[in-house]
């Protein structure tokens, strides 16, 4: 059977997520949806699908089998609960939503209706390297420190809400996702442009077990890197750096790094795709879940508030309704 799947967003990370499914066997993009007209139509036209400028008529549609959200952030919560409410499985790009209440009026809906539904874009887990950090940490033993490296090369600035919110939340599900742990309290420093915009950022995660974790993000605009680093009692592990070919050259030694996502998380955008595209097939949702967004956004806006008063601030741990029990 062919599953019909609808993209909202044709943006950078709509259209790739639209090429990388269309690309899978059994897969079709039947309708791609986006504000802008012409963005629905360039994508659609592309991939042989309906155009449409309607996105909450797309992710309510009973004419699908599952929805891809990779719309402005903004966008996300309310896109997710009319396709939750039509009963379609979900693949919604991070964040999950731009406010902590929003976020968790997915979550609440989900833990009603009893069924996941949602998939989260925290494609970090599906990256090799972290995967293989990840597989080293049974032998290492109790973790004493976490530190993520993100370096952003956008070329343009965001404010402070929306840098935590798009990048940092990343890291904060990495720390989440490699410990098991809960963040208990953050405290976040920041360098800034003379705009006002943050250059770069330090933050400082307590987690619940006494560990902590650092994150330090630079929005360097040369180059785009992100790697992770467990210290542990016994050894530590670390993602190797994957770069492209090193070039002897005039004298130097280069070794490209790229300077987007798409550069460094390629493969790791497809295998989860194709995991996605899986978990339609078979009912059963997999892989990060609205539960992981919502805690995420809890972290966030305990940055953000950290660096508004430049003290530690407590992070409140949810409980865990027992639909997202790992
Ligand atoms: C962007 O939105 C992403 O999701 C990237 O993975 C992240 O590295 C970047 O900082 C965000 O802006």
């Amino acid at each position: 059977m062919v599953l019909r799947i609808g993209l909202i967003g044709a943006g950078g990370m709509g259209s790739f997520h639209a090429r990388t499914l269309a690309e899978l066997p059994g897969v079709a993009i039947t309708v791609v949806a986006d504000a802008v007209p012409a963005a629905a139509a360039r994508l659609a036209g592309e991939l042989r699908a309906e155009a449409s400028t309607d996105s909450a008529s797309v992710a309510g549609s009973t004419e699908l089998d599952g929805v891809v959200i990779a719309s402005p952030d903004d966008t996300h919560a309310a896109l997710a609960l009319t396709a939750l409410e039509a009963g379609l499985p979900v693949l919604c790009e991070k964040p999950l939503a731009t406010s902590v209440a929003d976020g968790r009026r997915v979550v609440e809906h989900e833990v009603q209706a009893g069924r996941r539904l949602l998939q989260l874009g925290f494609m970090r887990e599906y990256d090799f390297a972290h995967m293989q950090v990840r597989e080293q940490l049974a032998e290492l033993g109790p973790i004493h420190h976490v530190r993520c490296v993100h370096m952003n090369a956008n070329g343009f600035e965001r404010s402070t809400e929306l840098l935590v919110g798009q990048s940092i939340v990343h890291d904060l599900h990495t720390i989440r996702f490699l410990t098991g742990r809960d963040i208990t309290a953050v405290t976040a420093s920041a360098t800034r442009r003379p705009s006002g915009a943050i250059r770069h950022l330090l933050v400082v995660v307590w987690l619940d077990d006494h560990a902590h974790a650092t994150i330090e993000f630079d929005d360097a605009g040369y180059a785009y890197e992100v790697h992770v680093e467990v210290v542990a009692e016994h050894g530590s592990a670390m993602t190797g750096r994957p770069v492209g070919p090193e070039v002897r050259r005039a004298g130097t030694i280069r070794r490209p790094v790229g300077t987007d996502w798409f550069s460094r998380f390629a493969g790791a955008y497809r295998i989860q795709d194709a995991s996605w595209i899986d978990s339609v097939r078979s009912g059963q949702a997999t892989g990060p879940t609205a539960w992981d967004g919502l805690v995420a956004l809890v972290a966030v806006e305990a940055i953000v508030k950290s660096l508004a008063s430049g003290g530690p601030v407590s992070v409140p741990v949810l409980e865990r309704p027992v639909l997202y029990d790992p």
